[in-house]
């Protein structure tokens, strides 16, 4: 019997359903399969494509030759989907087969080449290895797992796969915060995780907002009137019309804001008006069954909105964002029936940290109570 280790990788077609299928081919021709490591999503090594790889390391016991385990994998690969081309290059694999180690024989033939020879320079290999053979020593370079992977000077990005539920139990979110708090970016990743129908604001029809950041007082109550009448108009086509494709629907406001915005622009008889306005137009709408608030700092937020670039934002003061939180937050204290989950994003960073993100989505799996309940805070304390 020996002990033979393998690296599979695989970022085009059904990556995951691919990768269980040629664990279980393995399983069935090279032998017992007698440890995993996680699956990994890790950044293409050696080659430029958006698709990034899903890799996966095992350990298998085997009573085949190391020539025969290879017949046996490539075998495997071809059936299930692989195709090579003559290219040179690195190219996207449905999967991807290699042998890292065979005991601890030192093999170089034309075909193989046991150790792996890139074994030492890859994180995508080094990182599952470690899960599953931290202390195997390199037959050649006399290293462990773990020391390679201390001394790898490769820093492509590789993180732990985490499986997402398949639904949560809000059929009706809706995603807010301030200006630059990431409402827009979380609500359209979770449509896509759970196939939500995503009802974005669309503030660049709003022909008075450049206006409206230029002179505020001017243009106010156009800019508000613009903002409800959009809102008013999609959510009932939303909401109201029943849709065959989707179970949930994800939005990144909520009408609301109407209120909020307008109380800090317009002077308070015209907002008097606006309100009455608003609560006639809005009486007819249902509410989300979870309101989630991205909470950030003001600093936080006007760092974001730099970032983003959008130029008629630029100008935007602390204060504004800040006096634009307050109102929410008290805004939320008087809304005892619905159910608002403020989520402290300061130190979050859910587009590039999958951690971050499946974080939101485990918080987003459990009850709430009506009122406001906040999670991971250390902002708040008190303040509410
Ligand atoms: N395989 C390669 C080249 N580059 N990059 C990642 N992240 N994962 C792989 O499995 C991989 C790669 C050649 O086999
Ligand atoms: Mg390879
Ligand atoms: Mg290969």
């Amino acid at each position: 019997m020996s002990s033979v280790f393998f690296i599979l990788g695989s970022n085009s077609g059904n990556s995951l359903g691919i990768l269980e299928k040629a664990i279980a081919l393995i399983a069935e021709r090279v032998g017992t399969i007698t440890v995993s490591s996680s699956i990994y999503r890790t950044e293409p090594w050696g080659f430029e494509s958006a698709d990034w790889f899903y890799n996966q390391a095992i350990c298998c016991e085997t009573m085949l030759s190391p020539k025969a385990v290879l017949n046996t994998i490539l075998n495997i690969e071809t059936e299930l989907g692989r195709t090579r081309t003559a290219q040179t290059t690195y190219e996207s694999r449905t999967i991807d087969i290699d042998i890292l180690y065979f005991d601890n024989e030192i093999i170089s033939t034309e075909n193989l080449q046991i150790p792996h020879k890139h074994i030492q320079y890859r994180r995508f290999v080094l990182v599952p290895l470690c899960d599953i053979a931290p202390d195997f020593v390199h037959p050649i370079l006399k290293k462990t797992s773990l020391e390679l992977l201390y001394n790898c000077e490769d820093n492509g990005t590789v993180t732990p796969y985490l499986e997402f539920p398949k639904c949560l139990p809000y059929p009706y979110m809706a995603i807010e915060g301030v200006i630059g708090a990431g409402k827009t970016t979380l609500a359209t990743m979770l449509s896509k995780t759970f196939n939500a129908k995503l009802v974005l604001e669309t503030f660049d029809t709003n022909p008075f907002l450049p206006k409206f950041y230029e002179n505020r007082e001017k243009y106010a109550f156009p800019v508000e009137l613009s903002f409800m009448a959009e809102r008013f108009q999609q959510l009932q086509d939303h909401l109201i019309a029943p849709d065959l494709f989707h179970d949930m629907v994800v939005s990144d406001y909520i009408t609301e804001k109407s209120l909020i915005f307008a109380a800090n622009t317009l002077p308070e008889d015209v907002f008097a008006l606006y309100s009455k306005l608003f609560h006639i137009i809005f009486a007819q709408l249902p509410k989300p069954d979870l309101l989630v608030y991205l909470y950030a700092s003001p600093e936080k937020l006007k760092q974001n909105i730099i970032k983003r670039g959008r130029d008629y934002e630029q100008n935007i003061e602390l204060d504004y964002l800040t006096q634009l939180q307050d109102g929410y937050l008290e805004h939320f204290k008087n809304e005892q029936n619905l159910r608002v989950l403020i989520i402290d994003v300061n130190d979050m960073d859910f587009v590039n940290n999958p951690l971050d993100y499946h974080k939101i989505i485990s918080l987003l799996q459990d009850d709430y109570p009506p009122g406001v309940s906040i999670r991971n805070l250390h902002v708040f304390d008190n303040e509410l």
